[in-house]
């Protein structure tokens, strides 16, 4: 029950000091130097392309981008904890998390750019395109969970949410529905302590973890700028439900360093004071200086680094502003997997006024069922 878990999972300071835990430090006993730097490599990286992808947005190359700056430990923390069949569940921030699952970083734009209905393909990395719909995807996860489940296929999905989404209906049919039918599924929530403008307290009068115990399942704080801790607890989590123990949930502290999108302003409703006071708990720095403390950095491999990440940059930068316009009529295409009379009137009815027929039978309305 809650009681015992009170605090925060912790195993790295921010000033790069190891915590000792003897619950969960065992959980990553194997990550040794070299896979320290992979996280911290990831971390940059994933950073590098979320302040590509916001400069192409503020210089008209990206119609929106919704930045993930601060969240790089509970991203990439969680997507290393994952197995290549789990499947994963997303809202619109999970740059990180698709880039730890293998989505080519020159997709990751495609969508915002306003040219296609999609980033990437699902299937080939088993991960969800960025869903809007806040919440909705923990009743996809659960549902996907439990017909893997049923399959007799021992993955798990984990479902990745905001603190505001765990206000939604969704999350709640979600959390009831998994915890009484043992599904297969980590409800892994981000709490980056704001929701657009609403701060968390209007959210949850109670820690948001609390929650998962009412719902009948374990639910564990854990300092989410701290990749090693937020490793270790889903690693936790999705061995638990991989091996047909049910749901679990998460809940990881960080914060949203930049705005909500970039059609937000963060300077109207939060102070200055605050941001500066997350700032001095940057992940990535954290792991800088737990090489640092215990021997494993050096030059070559800061350079290494920086140099792969401005090389992925650059070619997320060079895809993005390569990607073409797609034909008007393109927007016809998908809505239906067979042919649709409404849908073939409409794409004749648009084509006719592309032509330039203003006059024509489609600017009289003539043609097109309503
Ligand atoms: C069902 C639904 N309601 C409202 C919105 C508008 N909206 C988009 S993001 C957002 C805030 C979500 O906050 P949170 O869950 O904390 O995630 P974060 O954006 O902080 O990652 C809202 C209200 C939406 N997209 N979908
Ligand atoms: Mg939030």
């Amino acid at each position: 029950m809650p009681g015992k878990h009170e605090f925060p999972v912790q195993l790295v300071q921010p000033d790069g000091r190891r915590v000792l835990d003897h619950e969960h430090a065992p959980l990553i006993a194997d990550v040794g130097p070299e896979q320290v730097r992979a996280l911290y490599e990831d971390m940059v990286v994933a950073r590098r392309i979320d302040v590509e992808a916001t400069a192409l947005q503020r210089q008209g190359q990206l119609g929106l981008w919704a930045p993930m700056l601060g969240q790089e430990a509970a991203q990439v923390g969680s997507a290393h904890a994952l197995h290549p069949d789990d499947y994963v569940f997303c809202s619109y921030r999970e740059t990180a998390v698709a880039y730890c699952r293998g989505v080519p970083p020159t997709d990751l734009t495609r969508l915002w750019r306003g040219v296609a209905h999609h980033c990437w393909d699902p299937h080939a990395v088993n991960m969800t395109n960025p869903n809007i719909v806040v919440g909705s995807q923990g009743l996809h996860a659960t549902g996907y969970a439990f017909a893997a489940h049923l399959d007799g296929a021992e993955i798990a999905t984990i479902a990745y949410f905001g603190d505001g989404a765990s206000s939604q209906g969704d999350l709640a049919e979600a959390l009831g529905f998994a915890a009484t039918w043992s599904a297969p599924v980590v409800f892994f929530c981000q709490n980056n302590q704001w929701a657009i403008s609403a701060p968390v307290r209007v959210q949850s009068a109670t820690p948001i973890a609390r929650r998962a115990y009412g719902y009948g399942m374990p639910g564990r704080q854990v300092d989410g700028n701290d990749v090693l801790a937020v490793l270790a607890v889903t690693r936790q989590a999705i061995a638990r439900a991989r091996s047909g123990g049910g749901p679990s949930f998460i809940e990881a502290l960080t914060y949203r360093m930049g705005p909500h999108t970039t059609a937000d302003d963060p300077t109207r409703y939060r102070s200055a004071a605050e941001t500066e006071q997350w700032a001095r708990r940057d992940p990535i720095d954290r792991i800088r200086r737990l090489l640092e403390r215990e021997g494993h950095w050096d030059d070559a491999f800061a350079s290494r680094v920086a140099e792969r990440s401005d090389a992925v940059a650059r070619a997320v930068r060079g895809a993005t502003t390569g990607l073409p316009d797609p034909a008007p009529s393109e927007l016809f295409d998908h809505v239906y997997t067979t042919p649709h009379p409404l849908i073939t009137e409409q794409r004749r009815a648009y084509a006719e006024y592309l032509a330039g027929d203003p006059g024509g039978s489609s600017a009289r309305g003539e043609g097109v069922p309503r």
